[in-house]
Formats: structure tokens, C-alpha cells, sequence
């Protein structure tokens, strides 16, 4: 074992096998389908604009203009009740959407192999319902960015949203239609519960959505039944909270004292509805968000005996340029978790929180496999980005490394995914809003970047030659393939890892010269277009603590409690 004379020689350690698999040739081609739809809004106004260019072209002939105003009110009429007539049976063609997001879940899923003892049975029963993404990266690895980036179809590097402080609703991204107002305006019923969007930015307009759950105590609608933000209380008074900024804690408290519960119970309430338009319905589940401070019975599922660490080579921070180490920076959490002895607690809460957050997505899908949307729903389930246990002696996500970009991904699409489908390919979060798009007939904005996804999910071994690009701070990138992780930080810095063979990134291969021409081809795939940080013009940030800070505070409100 590599544990080092820094971690506890006794620990049982757990490391990964192999995730990838050899690129395809290159002149494989990039089969993607972008059909343009022709949406409700285009047909709303297409009637009056037409008149008007009409009426402007016989400017001055007022006869002439008259008798077109009547010709237009028949042919207005005509056209609206064609309209509603095609609106109806186009509505009732689409497919609903299932839209689960998981706040803060790397890869200890069962189905993904990346912690053998995690116990995720109803997250692994969702996944093999269709195709499971699994080398799947997140587009930003910080809360905010990574969703902004997802929902608006904008990658971080095109907004400048690269941190949790960066409001999106005042960036690009907030000009844009995101994918519910998408969806909304192209005729679907939109409703959300919990964290689609970083909370402290969310945005529940009438043109985002038709509802959305509230918090207890926020003006609500008639669907409030929604617990205080946050959850439950923490562990009892006198009892430890964790190490650090690091918040892990059985508590006494029931499923239902945590506000995921009620998310979900808002959710199957709107499966057991009937809706007149087809339905989009987006579930934001916190956990395993810190603080993992969940039911007893969920740390029981794990006994601390038995509990193995993440594999970590001592000196693997060696080989990192300066930006590289300063994302580690091992010494905020890795340090003060080895002096504490308190890992192997650590890793027990993280599995807990992520066997609490597999229970709310059992509940979930047992309400929609007896509801009405059972047969024609497409499920899509993704995880904002992954996180870091200790690997690269680092915690917490805010990282271009594997355990920080890779999350779960799946879909399943009634009629075109298989079962139980595995699929390889590198993809990123930036191709779930254009899938979606292309699967329900929806026309693929211009702004939106990724790409559809459509063929992989008809056959999951399709060719496929884009990366899984994540973005960290202005002008530092990732670019991952099936074969290798390249990434340049700003300042020039370089990592290269053969991800076949060293799959938790140790060995980094950025100096070795007949590895140059792979450098090359990996860094032209890298964003062209790189918008400096919003008020810091020019300058470059790798913002890693304001989270930390705001989680500080938030588990120091929830103690209080
Ligand atoms: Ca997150
Ligand atoms: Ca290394």
C-alpha cells in the first residue's frame, strides 16, 4: 500500500481500477444530431410580424393596407386555431422529463466504482433503467458555475461565473432562456423543489416556472410544506461537528426532519397530478452536502471498523506546478484531518449522507413508477460535480482533478435507451440541456454550447470524439478524453495523466517530451473564448475558500438550532 508514513498504516485502503478505455481512431466522426424544432413562441409571433413587414411594404396605399388588414384578421385566425390545434397533438406527443439533481455526489455510487463500500441500491436501480454515463464530467467543479453552466448551456468561460460569489442572473447567463424557461416557453408544465440552481442566486420568476417548492417561511404558494432551509438540527450539545471545516455527525432525528424529504414529497405530489401540458419536473436533493449530518441508522449502514480510506500516495503533490499545489493545499484539510485520527469518521459520514440522499431517490422513483408518467417520462440524473476525500491530499471539490470533475450522469429515454447500458464515452454536463432538447423535439438555442448526446444514448459505443471540458477559475481548464486528462492552469502550468493506467492521477506526464504532440491535440480542445473574472479585469483567480466560508457559517446557523 502506498499510504505513506503520513496516514495510519493500519487503515485499509480502497484504490480504483482502471475507468478508461483507449480513444476511439480519429477520424472517427462526431455524430450529433441539433434538429431545429419550431417552437410555440415563433408560432406565437409569427402572425404579427408577418402583418406588420406586410403593412410597412404598402406604407402610403392606405386601400391597399385595409383590405390586407382584413385579409390578415382570416389569415391571423386561420393560423391561431391551426395553432392550437397542432400545440394540442404536438403536446401530446412530447415526452415528460424527470430532471433529479444531487448536490455535492462523486462517484461512491455503487454503480460507478468509485468507493467499493458504497451503498447506493436505489440510485444504481435508476441508473440501469438506461444509459449510464460513465466518464462524465461537470462543466465548473464549484456549486454555482457548475450549475449556471448546465442550466444556461453557457460554459463558465463564456459567462465569467467561475465561483459561488459570482451572481449568474447578472452575467450572460442571465440573458439567456435556461433550460426550464426553455421548456416552459416551449409549451411543457415546469415545476422544481430544492437546489437546481446555487441557492443563494435561484431565480422563480413566471417566465423560470410554473411552481416551485418553498422554504418554511418564505411567501409561499399553496404547495408549501417545506421545512426550514437547511434541515435539522446538529449533533447535541457538547457532541464533536467534525474536524474543521470538514462536518460529519449522526444525529438523532428522523427522514423527515431534513428538508430533502419534503423536496421529494413535493415532487411526488406533482407525479400524482394531472397535467394539461407534458411535464418537466426538476427534484434538487442537498445531500450528501455538508454538513453530513444525517440519521444515526445511516452511519450504522457503515461500521467504522470496517471502513476503508481512499488510497493516497505521500508524495504525490511533487510532480504538481505551482497552480496545481495551490489547489491541494493540503494543509486546510488534509492536515488537520491526519492529526485529528478522525478520517476514517470522515469517510463513514460522506458514505452516509450519500446513503440518506439514495433513500430520498428510492422514495422518489417508487411514487414514479406508480404514477401516470411511468412509461412516457425521460429520466435524467446528474450530480453538480464530484468531491474529494483526501485523494491528492486534498478535500472538497474546487479542483481539475478526477475525483473533483467526475459525476454521476443518466438518462433514460422510453423507446431509445437500452436497459442497463454502459457508456464510455467523455462527455460533459454542457451536452445535457441540447439532449434534452433534442429528445423532446425543442428547437437548440444558438447560445447553448454542448452538443446532443442523442446518438450515444441510441448506442452507447457510438463514435464520439469531445471531451469532458471543466473549467476552474479564469483561464484554467481540463480537457478529459477516454484516455487522458490534460490540464493547463493559467499561468501556464501543465498536468497530463494517462487515465487507462493511472487512474488516480499520481503520475503526471506534462514534462515528457514525446508526449508533446498529445498536449497539443488535447489543449486545441480547450475553450477559445475566456472571460475574465466579473469586477477583476485581466486578472487571475483560483477562488477556493468562498464556499468554505459560507459552509462555515451555514453549519455554525444549523448548530444553533
Ligand atoms: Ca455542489
Ligand atoms: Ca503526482
Amino acid at each position: 500500500m502506498n499510504g505513506g508514513s503520513r496516514l495510519d498504516q493500519n487503515h485499509e485502503v480502497f484504490a480504483k481500477s482502471g475507468r478508461g478505455v483507449p480513444l476511439p481512431p480519429a477520424d472517427t466522426p462526431i455524430a450529433t444530431t441539433r434538429e431545429v424544432g419550431f417552437s410555440n413562441t415563433m408560432l406565437n409571433s409569427a402572425p404579427s410580424n408577418f402583418a406588420a413587414i406586410v403593412t410597412h411594404h404598402y406604407a402610403g396605399e392606405a386601400t391597399v393596407t385595409y383590405l390586407f388588414c382584413d385579409f390578415f384578421r382570416c389569415l391571423m385566425t386561420t393560423l391561431i386555431l391551426m395553432h392550437a390545434v397542432g400545440s394540442t397533438s404536438v403536446a401530446a406527443e412530447k415526452p415528460n422529463v424527470l430532471f433529479i439533481a444531487i448536490d455535492d455526489l462523486n462517484d461512491w455510487v455503487g454503480c460507478l466504482g468509485g468507493n467499493p463500500q458504497a451503498k447506493t441500491p436505489n440510485i444504481d436501480q435508476l441508473a440501469s433503467r438506461g444509459v449510464n454515463f460513465y466518464n462524465a464530467h461537470c462543466a465548473s467543479p464549484v456549486c454555482n458555475p457548475s450549475r449556471a453552466a448546465l442550466m444556461s448551456g453557457m460554459r463558465s468561460s463564456t459567462t465569467g461565473v467561475y465561483n459561488n460569489s459570482i451572481d449568474w442572473r447578472n452575467q450572460k447567463s442571465g440573458q439567456v432562456n435556461t433550460l426550464n424557461m426553455h421548456f416552459k416557453a416551449n409549451g411543457y408544465y415546469v415545476a422544481g423543489a430544492g437546489k437546481i440552481y446555487h441557492e443563494s442566486f435561484g431565480r422563480y420568476d413566471d417566465a423560470d416556472w410554473d411552481v416551485y417548492y418553498k422554504h418554511r417561511g418564505e411567501s409561499g404558494d399553496e404547495g408549501n410544506k417545506g421545512r426550514a432551509r437547511g434541515g435539522p438540527p446538529g449533533p447535541a450539545q457538547g457532541e464533536s461537528d467534525g474536524v474543521g471545516g470538514i462536518k460529519f455527525a449522526p444525529i438523532n432525528a428522523n427522514d423527515s426532519d431534513l428538508e430533502d424529504y419534503h423536496i421529494v414529497d413535493y415532487c411526488i405530489e406533482q407525479l400524482q397530478k394531472k397535467h394539461d401540458k407534458p411535464l418537466f419536473l426538476a427534484c434538487g436533493i442537498h445531500k450528501p452536502h455538508m454538513p453530513w449530518f444525517v440519521p444515526k441508522k445511516y452511519y450504522d449502514m457503515f461500521p467504522l471498523d470496517s471502513i476503508q480510506l481512499p488510497k493516497v500516495l505521500e508524495d504525490d503533490l511533487s510532480d504538481l506546478p505551482p497552480a496545481g499545489l495551490k489547489m491541494a493545499h493540503p494543509e486546510t484539510d488534509h492536515v488537520p484531518m491526519l492529526k485529528s485520527g478522525r478520517w476514517k469518521e470522515a469517510v463513514q459520514g460522506y458514505l452516509a449522507a450519500g446513503a440518506f440522499s439514495d433513500a430520498m431517490v428510492g422514495r422518489l422513483m417508487a411514487a414514479f413508477d406508480k404514477s401516470a408518467y411511468r412509461d412516457n417520462t425521460i429520466i435524467v440524473f446528474w450530480g453538480d460535480h464530484g468531491w474529494h476525500l483526501g485523494e491528492k491530499q486534498h478535500w472538497r471539490k474546487f479542483t481539475l482533478w478526477e475525483e473533483a470533475t467526475r459525476a454521476p450522469l443518466f438518462f433514460t429515454v422510453p423507446g431509445t435507451t437500452k436497459a442497463g447500458s454502459v457508456c464510455n464515452r467523455s462527455v460533459d454536463f454542457m451536452s445535457i440541456y441540447p439532449t434534452l432538447c433534442d429528445l423532446c423535439g425543442l428547437s437548440i438555442p444558438s447560445h447553448v454550447e454542448g452538443v446532443s448526446m442523442k446518438p450515444l444514448l441510441v448506442d452507447p459505443k457510438a463514435g464520439w470524439d469531445r471531451p469532458g471540458i471543466t473549467t476552474h477559475g479564469y483561464m484554467n481548464h481540463s480537457v478529459r478524453t477516454e484516455k487522458w486528462r490534460y490540464i493547463r492552469y493559467a499561468d501556464g502550468g501543465e498536468e497530463l495523466y494517462d487515465e487507462v493506467n493511472d487512474p488516480m492521477e499520481w503520475k503526471n506526464l506534462a514534462g515528457k517530451s514525446d508526449l508533446n504532440s498529445i498536449k497539443e491535440q488535447l489543449g486545441k480542445m480547450m475553450p477559445s473564448i475566456n472571460v475574465p473574472t466579473p469586477g477583476e479585469k485581466g486578472t487571475i483567480k483560483v477562488p477556493a475558500n468562498a464556499e468554505k466560508r459560507k459552509e462555515k457559517k451555514a453549519s455554525k446557523t444549523l448548530k444553533g438550532r
